[in-house]
């Protein structure tokens, strides 16, 4: 029977064949990637780790989480790797349940600031266990490192976190644990030093970004589908003792790696998904490959360029400019009109970003005033400085019909305007097929 849904798949592959995705957090897997996910895998219980199971018939599922592991380790120089976290969400969740009882502070970016849902956010389940206290940044976009040591000292966290979903700049790992090194001495408590790369994890697993845990940090989130280029889920690395998961051990920063698998599983989540594992570990051999180093190099050459043009296409840009992949447009500021209708207008000419707030946005929630957007998709699809320079000129021919459209509705009248930059990213966007389809 053929089921409506493969009808609906072929529509989404048709509409990201034909747009460009400028949303960062978003990428392309490869055919291997998709195979590894759509398999028998996904049949079998797992419960448990390689070699400590509580099902039998796993002997090929521990030889592929094994590998997904080693090969995590080896990408990010880690000790430690668990693999099975469904999510970034959860694996945020494991890491504060691993370290933290309730009541416990953790510090952390404030979500205006750029932070993530998961870092406190009221309406998570984590902030009505545990006490976020939030960190911002200053004008120019960068941590307020100033203003983390002070809350650091006044609040004595347990967990020092880094970590965002629309910051663009390189954090100073250093000076961070320099302020946990000094707040640990003086509140005599170990302080977890946590990153949340999950935006950066290609970055930094491509040699573009520094790694957190070459910094002190002992513990690493991420998803992997966003710049690692592996199926939708989580992963956490780690630097410690490697013991038993299944044996209670001391709270200790040496059993970080230990508390951490004991808090994924049983702690937080039953089976894993071993599909995802097998893909992900495909993903990370990809990884491993010198040509993703190229690919991360050209994600942020990509970054700086698009910037570079949309700040002559008179965008400002928070920071006025990016280090990484991500670049936050002032929409508001730049041309008087709201991230959400920009989205919208985007979106009618294939162009995908998302509308985002901006610290001390002064924008409704659902009207913020910027958006944000980034290169990792479009590198993936082979897209260049050339590209880049045309979608900035798209991004302005858009803004200007916003502006004479004030609001969604109005946009109808400029519906011919519109079809025809549609059409020309659909020839551009057509001329650089997306990867993972059985046709490439
Ligand atoms: N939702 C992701 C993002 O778009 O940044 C973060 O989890």
């Amino acid at each position: 029977m053929a089921d409506k849904i493969f009808e609906i798949i072929k529509a989404e592959e048709k509409r990201q064949s034909e747009g460009l995705e400028l949303i960062p957090s978003e990428n392309y897997v490869s055919n291997a990637v998709l195979r590894a996910m759509g398999s028998v895998l996904t049949n079998k219980y797992s419960e448990g780790y390689p070699g400590k199971r509580y099902y039998g018939g796993n002997e090929n599922i521990d030889e592929i989480e094994t590998l997904a592991i080693e090969r995590a380790k080896q990408l990010f120089h880690a000790d430690h790797a668990n693999v099975q976290p469904h999510s970034g969400a959860n694996a945020n969740e494991a890491v504060y349940f691993a370290w933290c009882q309730p009541g416990d502070t953790i510090l952390a970016m404030s979500l205006p600031a750029g932070g993530h849902l998961t870092h406190g956010s009221p309406v998570t389940r984590s902030a009505k266990i545990y006490n976020f206290v939030g960190y911002g940044v200053t004008d120019d976009g960068d941590i307020d490192y100033d203003e983390l040591e002070q809350l650091a000292k006044e609040h004595h966290p347990r967990v020092i976190l880094v970590g965002y979903s629309a910051f663009m700049k390189i954090p100073d790992f250093d000076r961070v644990k320099q302020i946990a090194d000094m707040v640990s001495q003086e509140a005599d408590q170990e302080i977890l030093l946590m990153a949340d790369m999950a935006h950066v994890a290609g970055l930094i697993a491509g040699g573009v970004h520094p790694n957190p845990l070459e910094h002190g940090f002992h513990v690493m989130t991420s998803t992997t589908h966003k710049t690692l280029r592996g199926p939708r889920g989580g992963l956490i690395v780690s630097m410690g003792k490697v013991g038993n998961p299944l044996k209670k051990c001391d709270r200790t920063l040496e059993n970080i790696p230990t508390l951490i698998d004991r808090a994924v599983f049983p702690g937080t989540q039953g089976g894993p998904l071993e599909h995802v594992i097998a893909a992900k570990a495909v993903a990370f051999e990809e990884d491993l490959q010198p040509e993703f180093q190229d690919y991360a190099r050209m994600i942020v050459e990509n970054a700086h360029v698009l910037a570079e043009e949309l700040k002559r296409n008179g965008f400002i840009l928070q920071g006025n400019g990016t280090e990484n992949h991500l670049i936050l447009v002032n929409v508001k500021e730049s041309f008087g009109i709201d991230g959400k209708l920009y989205e919208y207008a985007l979106d009618r000419v294939g162009l995908t970003l998302n509308a985002n707030a901006l610290p001390n946005d002064k924008g409704a929630a659902f009207r913020p005033s910027g958006v944000r957007l980034g290169t990792p998709a479009m590198t993936t699809r082979g897209l260049g400085v050339d590209e880049m320079i045309k979608i900035a000129e798209w991004m302005r021919r858009v803004a200007d019909l916003c502006v004479k459209a004030e609001n969604e509705d109005g946009l109808d009248q400029y519906e011919n305007e519109l079809k025809e930059i549609r059409e020309e990213v659909r020839e551009l966007a057509l001329g650089f097929p997306i990867p993972g389809l059985d046709n490439n």
